[in-house]
């Protein structure tokens, strides 16, 4: 699986550098609303395509299922994308960003891959053999109570409004228990420092599988766990994702449980 991870991480870093270069232009970025409050750039669309072009030229045959171009060839070998993960923080210039890939084959995780452009910091993981920081293995933190832990999380926005007053049950309940809720806004990035021990846990409502599947993979081998609301292995589907250390991740569920409304069960 090597020689695949250095031609996603080639692709990643393409787009990394694609996006960084538009820093220094966000005032004449041309920006579209794909929806109320919901934008896409051009840089979105050409990251995406430059990432699709440099996994084409080596594997002609491999899938893709981009945010921006959606699901594209045919075959069990595909790649899921998200080129800007945190577009709305990027349109403002706010430093918390990441290009995404993840690589399945027949609906397995293979590959995963999470880079940072402004910090140049390259998460990566193969499925049973670990997840690693610019080549160096990374584990989830050690904490098991929710005292002292550091918790991140994502504000439903637009599309899960509905949801609005159980996510600030949740939140508060959080809030009591632990030693800070972060709200980066770029949950690729969220999900890579679980895995890197920098978040002891995470929780957001209704995330898309290009926001989730890289960081899932990044987790489960770096010792975590990635489920749903309830423990299930259907966050993909949902896009409800509670992620930790073996332990956090279990509190966090007894503390988001007595929050969810029928919508979120
Ligand atoms: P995106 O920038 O790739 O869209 C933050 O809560 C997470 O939700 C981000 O990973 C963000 O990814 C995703 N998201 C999708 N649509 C969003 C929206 N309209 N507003 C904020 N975040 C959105
Ligand atoms: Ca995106």
């Amino acid at each position: 699986m090597q020689p695949v991870l250095n031609i996603g991480i080639r692709a990643a870093r393409k787009a990394g550098d694609l996006i960084f270069r538009y820093l220094n232009r966000l005032d004449s970025l041309k920006i579209a609303s794909k929806q109320h409050n919901e934008f896409v750039t051009e840089v979105d669309q050409k990251a995406e395509q430059e990432i699709i072009n440099t996994i084409q030229s080596s594997y002609p045959d491999h899938a893709f299922l981009g945010e921006e171009s959606g699901a594209s060839g045919e075959g069990d070998q595909v790649w899921i994308i998200d080129p800007l993960d945190g577009t709305t923080n990027f349109i403002h210039g706010f430093p918390q960003f990441a290009v995404s890939l993840a690589f399945k084959i027949k609906d397995r995780l293979e590959l995963a891959i999470v880079y940072d452009p402004l910090r140049q910091e390259l998460f990566t993981a193969c499925r049973g053999e670990g997840a690693q920081l610019d080549g160096k293995k990374i584990r989830v933190s050690n904490r098991s109570k929710l005292a002292g832990t550091l918790i991140g999380t994502g504000f439903p926005y637009r599309a899960n409004a509905e949801h609005v007053d159980e996510y600030f049950g949740m939140l508060k309940s959080v809030l009591k228990e632990t030693a800070g809720v972060r709200r980066p806004g770029a949950a690729a990035l969220d999900l890579a420092y679980v895995a890197a021990g920098r978040l002891d846990g995470f929780w957001e409502i209704g995330l898309q599988p290009w926001d989730m599947a890289g960081g899932a993979l990044l987790i489960q081998e770096a010792g975590g766990i990635i489920t749903g609301f309830l423990g299930k292995q259907d966050y993909m589907e949902t896009g409800n994702v509670l992620a930790g250390t073996p332990k956090v991740h279990g509190h966090l569920m007894k503390l988001i449980k007595p929050h969810l409304g029928p919508g979120l069960k």
